[in-house]
């Protein structure tokens, strides 16, 4: 019974490893544990043996008949190795030598003019940070003094997630974790940090807004820094944008983030500041707001406003682009319109 037993286990594996498909597989598992397989067959010979016999033989034919079970079990995961790795031989190869004269693609306009900015501000000490796009409430309206019932909240109604999460507003709601990430900066040092992404607001859309847009957004901290920083960085970061003057007026403006604050406006490109759809007839686009960070921004980020101050600005990345490339229409950048894209790339 014993050599019976061993000679079907070797026959068995010598099968099982030549097979090479689902079906082949199949085709073992009946002839060894199929109705008349030979396992199955010695299960019914258990019955000609004494009851003393049974007892031993039934336990190896049974544990015989496990083993070919599990062994087959674990082959199906072999043997989808083995259709991967034809798949992967049998795959179309590309030489990524040979020259293409296929049409290569371009850059989004408003990548430019983000990676411009980011050239700009990396030669002038600051570092680059990537905030999330789903983002808790705290972090982009309590984290920036705008709690719950605030009115302020209103300028920027969003999408929730059934987890009460949110799509971020603005840029400022990495403001929280940027200052906890890097602490207050050493005496005679800055934290500066900028931090470009995109944003969502549940808007009416027209030709200067969407609901998904660009921003990017600044910050400087130290225990120097006054509103004359906040002015020379915005002046820099224009003059080298637009490579050529800009008008701007600078304003009162109010976010619950920020004390004082400004609204920056740039004449408006489309129209030469006459008035037309794109600035809404006014003449001016809303660009840059900006200001000197709140005290209690920066007591939630962890950094001690009686120490410590700093400014913040939220550049609209987006209407950037517009304004440097003559775009109407706002809608352009989303609508993957590609003939019309691709005019402004370098
Ligand atoms: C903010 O979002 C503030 N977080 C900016 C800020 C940061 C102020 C730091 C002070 C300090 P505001 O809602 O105004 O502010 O948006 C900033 C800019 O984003 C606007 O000036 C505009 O250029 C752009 N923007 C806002 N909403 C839209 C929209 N729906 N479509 C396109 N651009 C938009």
């Amino acid at each position: 019974m014993t050599e019976n037993l061993d000679n079907i286990k070797k026959q068995f594996y010598e099968e099982l490893n030549s097979v090479n498909s689902y079906a082949e597989l199949e085709r073992v598992r009946v002839a060894y544990l199929g109705k008349k397989g030979l396992v199955t067959e010695q299960l019914k010979n258990l019955r000609y043996l004494t009851p003393e016999e049974k007892k031993t033989a039934g336990m190896m034919v049974n544990s015989l008949k496990d083993e070919i079970e599990q062994a087959i079990i674990s082959y199906q995961g072999t043997l989808k190795e083995k259709e991967y790795r034809k798949e992967i031989e049998g795959a179309e190869r590309y030489d990524f030598t040979i020259p293409t004269n296929r049409e290569l693609g371009t850059l989004h306009p408003i990548t430019i003019v983000q990676r411009r900015i980011e050239e700009i501000f990396m030669t002038m000490g600051f570092i680059i940070e990537d905030g999330l796009e789903i983002q808790t409430e705290y972090n982009n309206f309590e984290a920036v003094n705008t709690p719950k019932d605030h009115p302020a909240r209103d300028m920027q109604d969003t999408y929730y997630l059934e987890n009460g999460q949110l799509l971020k507003t603005h840029t400022s709601a990495a403001q929280n974790t940027i200052m906890r990430k890097y602490g207050a900066p050493k005496k005679g040092e800055h934290l500066k940090v900028l931090f470009p992404g995109r944003c969502f607001r549940n808007e009416n859309v027209d030709a200067s807004h969407e609901n998904t847009f660009f921003q990017l957004e600044g910050m400087m901290i130290g225990d120097d820094i006054s509103i004359a920083n906040l002015i020379y960085f915005m002046k820099v970061l224009l003059t080298e944008v637009f490579e050529r003057d800009v008008k701007i007026r600078l304003r009162p403006g109010f976010f619950p983030f920020v004390e004082p604050g400004f609204e920056l406006d740039i004449n408006c490109a489309i129209c030469g500041g006459k008035g037309c759809p794109t600035c809404k007839n006014s003449g001016w686009l809303e660009l840059l707001p900006c200001g000197m960070i709140h005290p209690n921004v920066l007591r939630m980020g962890g950094i001690d406003p009686e120490k410590y101050t700093g400014f913040a600005f939220g550049l609209g990345l987006t209407r950037l682009a517009m304004m440097k490339y003559n775009i109407k229409d706002i809608r352009l950048f989303n609508s993957g319109n590609l003939k019309q894209l691709k005019q402004f790339t370098r």
